[in-house]
């Protein structure tokens, strides 16, 4: 393992200003986002809608320092005939790639899941490498329910998995995105959400010292600690910000070059502020950079204004700019909402 070349990456994905956009939707995924937008979801249209993203140069010279594709995206062509991968590489943002094959049922663990796709992996990554990523993703789903879920079990064979897949990327000379996801569905509050995020961090680095993961190769994406959606209090930025970065510091190594959060169904504001809140008043206090891999807080503005309309490019590539924007100032703690409102 080359861990000088994978500590030069993983750097270089929490770059100061700029963080990652997640475009990896799976087709389910995809379908469900273009449903929204009445557009339907063939090769062709997700191709024009990802190339149209890719070629907002200025966000993506500016703010974005990589991009997660999905396994048919990284294998396409922009309507002109250069690779995607190319055009991500010519504004500077570094290519990546989700290589998990998605959570599914847990045995003997109902309600729970565990995330596949280790088969095979070791060759998945050998040619994902030779088509252009430098990093990988893959994701883990950690549900709260009642005070049962999440069990030990589940927690502790997804912190397993992941490790295998971290160990098996830098083996490749791949920088693995390690990606528990403690979901903010349900109605717990934000006591509930730090605990188990805390027991969920604890395990996954147990597991990634145990199978001899190199963390200055590694990036974290994780939730924040949160309210979940359905809970009758919601906590506002300042307290989010004070918790996740209590729970983060008890929980992950300092060697780790960052932090790049998931938005996980926060809408695109709060995402940016709580974000803000993080890096405005406790840089000084974290030993890594916090940044951003939002799927849907970069997304969901583009898309609306795009609605699967040649003649709509234009304002979804100034929707998705503004979004790359404010959350590239959120990432140095310079975001505020008045510049927001004066977009
Ligand atoms: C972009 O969404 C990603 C892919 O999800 P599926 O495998 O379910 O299709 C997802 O992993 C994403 O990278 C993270 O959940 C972060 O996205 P959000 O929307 O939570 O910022």
């Amino acid at each position: 393992m080359d861990l000088e070349a994978l500590n030069k990456i993983a750097v270089a994905m929490v770059a100061p200003g700029k963080g990652i956009l997640a475009a990896d939707e799976s087709s389910g995924t995809i379908k469900k986002r273009f449903d929204s937008i009445n557009a339907e979801s063939t090769e062709d249209n997700r191709r024009d809608y990802r190339e149209m993203l890719f070629r907002t140069e200025q966000a993506m010279k500016d703010c974005i320092s990589g991009v997660i594709l999905f396994d048919e995206t990284i294998r396409q062509n922009a309507k002109d005939g250069t690779p995607l991968v190319k055009l991500i590489q010519d504004t500077g943002a570094i290519p990546g790639i989700k290589v998990d094959k998605g959570a599914h049922a847990l045995a003997g663990a109902e309600g729970e899941k565990v995330t596949e796709g280790l088969d095979g992996l070791r060759d998945r990554l050998k040619e994902y490498y030779d088509l252009g990523a430098r990093f990988a993703k893959w994701r883990a789903v950690i549900d709260i329910a009642g005070d049962e879920i999440p069990s030990g079990y589940c927690i502790s064979t997804n912190a397993h998995a992941l490790a295998r897949y971290a160990a098996l990327c830098q083996e490749a000379g791949i920088v693995p995105i390690v990606e528990p996801e403690v979901l903010m569905d349900g109605d717990h509050d934000i006591d509930r959400c730090y605990d188990v995020t805390e027991f969920t961090l604890k395990s996954l680095f147990d597991e990634l010292y145990a199978q001899d993961v190199a963390l200055e190769g590694t990036i974290l994406k994780p939730n924040m600690v949160i309210s979940g959606k359905k809970c009758s209090k919601q906590a506002g930025a300042e307290e989010i910000a004070e918790k996740t970065v209590r729970c983060f510091r008890s929980s992950v190594p300092a060697a780790l070059p960052g932090i790049v959060f998931l938005s996980g169904g926060q809408s695109d504001e709060d995402a940016t502020a709580n974000l803000n809140a993080m890096n405005a008043g406790y840089k000084d206090r974290m030993p890594w950079a916090l940044s951003f891999s939002y799927g849907r807080a970069l997304q969901a503005a583009p898309l609306k204004a795009w609605g699967g309309k040649a003649e709509n490019v234009a304002a979804a590539q100034a929707a998705f700019m503004h979004r790359a924007k404010m959350n590239g100032l959120a990432q140095l703690g310079d975001w505020s909402a008045g510049l927001e409102k004066a977009a």
